[in-house]
């Protein structure tokens, strides 16, 4: 098992310090010491092409070993079909595979394209090699199904939000509808049940690069910016 930990997160765990963990560090240290409980999370990764959400997921794991946090879901945000598959690994590892997985499965998950360049270094590794329930994102809700099912379940202003990768989930979340899991449209769900959200910042929220799936999103980062900064406190980690 030790070799196969090292294998699995390896030396590239080092990267665990740059920017998508230090979104998760952020969140813990924002909660007061003497906040009630661990720290409910949903993390928001594009796990694919880099490797610091693997580190970032690693350490959200290592957060609810120490009782710091609990994570109620994570989903997916590129549409890449196994990408959801690659943090099953991640979570079977830690022995989590009661999580609540979601994964995006809009306009670019259906794009014959998704996956094919920088979105597979290292998930078809993940998925083919390694244990896990899930292996590709038809065995999971979309991510906002996902979130609305955990966030209505959650009490009321309790939810943090790690926002590493882009920003397609955010952008449906809060433009969804009432559902069969809550009454609320996403506006209003969000404003009840998340206490915070943690942006990974740069192009991810503000569209300063343009990237494949990225310039489908190119009028997102602003209006999201506006949709979220109106109803909650944000924080942007660089
Ligand atoms: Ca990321």
């Amino acid at each position: 098992m030790h070799l196969h930990r090292q294998r699995l997160l390896g030396g590239r765990l080092i990267a665990a310090v740059l920017a998508a963990a230090r979104v998760l560090v952020v969140i813990v240290l924002h909660v007061p010491p003497a906040a009630a409980g661990p720290v409910r999370l949903i993390i928001d990764t594009d796990a694919g092409f880099d490797v610091d959400d693997v580190g970032a997921v690693a350490v959200a794991n290592a957060l609810q070993d120490n009782g710091e946090a609990v994570i109620v879901a994570v989903g997916h945000t590129n549409g890449f079909i196994k990408g959801i598959g690659a943090v099953s690994t991640l979570m079977h590892f830690y022995n989590r595979d009661e999580v609540t997985l979601g994964a995006y499965k809009g306009v670019w998950a259906r794009n014959p394209t998704a996956g094919k360049g920088t979105a597979d270094r290292y998930v078809s590794d993940l998925v083919d090699h390694y244990p896990s329930t899930i292996k590709n994102s038809s065995q999971v809700l979309d991510a906002v199904s996902a979130y609305r099912k955990v966030l209505a379940a959650q009490p009321d202003h309790s939810v943090h939000i790690a926002s590493i990768g882009i920003t397609t989930n955010m952008r449906d979340l809060i433009q969804s509808k009432p559902d069969r899991y809550s009454p609320l449209d996403g506006r209003a769900l969000v404003k009840l049940k998340v206490k915070l959200i943690v942006w990974m910042d740069m192009m991810y929220v503000y569209g300063g690069v343009c990237m494949d799936y990225v310039c489908l999103l190119a009028v997102l980062p602003d209006k999201l910016k506006r949709f979220y900064t109106k109803i909650l406190p944000a924080l942007f980690a660089a």
